[in-house]
């Protein structure tokens, strides 16, 4: 497959503007600064039913942890209540609790999370 260029960075076009004196002055132009994407971290929420063995498989699967962090975070979730599993561009967050949430629902178990923005 032909791989194709990437697009060049959009520059504001140049300006000139005249002098007192009457002289064309062309101003600089400068590459527009592109924003970082604003992050989003998902939640997992707490409840009575979820199996603790459950959420731990899930958090290792779909956030890419270790069982030893895994673990650590299922049981932050256990006795606070809830807990970010991971932080992402909004898009994969929201593929992230989508992912959990139809694990859960196939199994049979209620657990719940949510995915907001950072700060
Ligand atoms: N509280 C559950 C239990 O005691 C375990 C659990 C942990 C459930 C984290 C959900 O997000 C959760 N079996």
């Amino acid at each position: 497959m032909a791989t194709r260029k990437p697009a060049a960075p959009k520059m504001p076009p140049l300006t000139t503007r005249t002098t007192e004196d009457g002289d064309a002055v062309v101003l600089e132009r400068r590459a527009r600064r592109v924003q970082p994407p604003q992050m989003h971290q998902v939640v997992m929420l707490n409840d009575d039913y979820t199996p603790m063995e459950f959420v731990v498989v899930v958090i290792q699967e779909f956030f890419n942890k270790d069982r030893e962090a895994a673990t650590q975070i299922m049981l932050k979730i256990h006795l606070d209540g809830k807990g970010v599993c991971g932080v992402y561009p909004r898009d994969i967050a929201v593929s992230k609790v989508n992912q959990v949430l139809e694990a859960a629902r196939h199994a049979g178990h209620p657990l719940q999370c949510v995915s907001e923005p950072v700060e």
